[in-house]
């Protein structure tokens, strides 16, 4: 089993301006309620500490932890997208905010583009990871919640998911939380992108 990566709360900002610089930073997007928060707390086996909550789109701070490790590092967890009652103009802060993060961040190592195992990618999931690739920003897909999927159906998910992303099915990191499923993996990529 591989060691929690240990994560540190340091503050939830509203502009990008207002995080300190970092040596690396790996960050968390996706569509609200697709189990960021939840993946943050499954890496620093914390269950509280990326506050997991039942009402999507609540968080639209950026939320900073510091990685209490040589080397350092630091985990942003975005606020989601796709939340269907936000107003357009919402909607527009949203882009510009997290547009700006991920163009300008210094020293941002890797977006995990998080994608409900269970729905497959929505079309806004699509548009970001079409923005990611035009962008040359680099990104990973870790889809969520593959608990959900009868295990009869996981490989033919898998093949489906990974094609709509236009990857390949081990191109995808596949995780459950409450399952346990792909945590050691990503927490020993992180480490990987970290440096730590
Ligand atoms: N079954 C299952 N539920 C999950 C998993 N990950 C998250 N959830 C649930 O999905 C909901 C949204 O999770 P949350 O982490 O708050 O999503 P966020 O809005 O992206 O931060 C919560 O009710 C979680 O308990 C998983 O791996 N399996
Ligand atoms: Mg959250």
């Amino acid at each position: 089993m591989s060691d929690p990566i240990l994560l540190r709360f340091v503050k939830s900002v509203e502009d990008v301006s207002e995080l300190p610089p970092t040596p690396a930073e790996v960050t968390v997007i996706g569509r609200s309620n697709v189990g960021k928060s939840s993946l943050i707390n499954a890496m620093t086996r914390r269950k509280d500490l990326a506050r997991t909550s039942k009402r999507p789109g609540r968080t639209q701070l950026l939320n900073l932890f510091k990685v209490d490790a040589e080397g350092g590092g630091s985990v942003v967890d975005c606020p989601g997208y796709g939340y269907a009652r936000a107003s357009a103009r919402s909607r527009l802060q949203w882009m510009e905010m997290i547009e700006v993060y991920l163009l300008h961040r210094a020293n941002l190592v890797m977006a995990m583009v998080l994608v409900d195992g269970e729905v497959g990618p929505t079309s806004l999931d699509l548009d970001m990871l079409d923005w990611l690739r035009d962008n040359l920003v680099p990104h990973t897909v870790v889809a969520t919640k593959i608990d959900k999927v009868r295990s009869s159906r996981v490989a033919r998910r898998r093949r489906e998911l990974a094609k709509k992303c236009l990857l390949e099915v081990d191109d995808v990191v596949w995780t459950s939380v409450t399952k346990n499923v792909g945590i050691d993996r990503l927490r020993d990529l992180m480490r990987l992108w970290l440096g730590t």
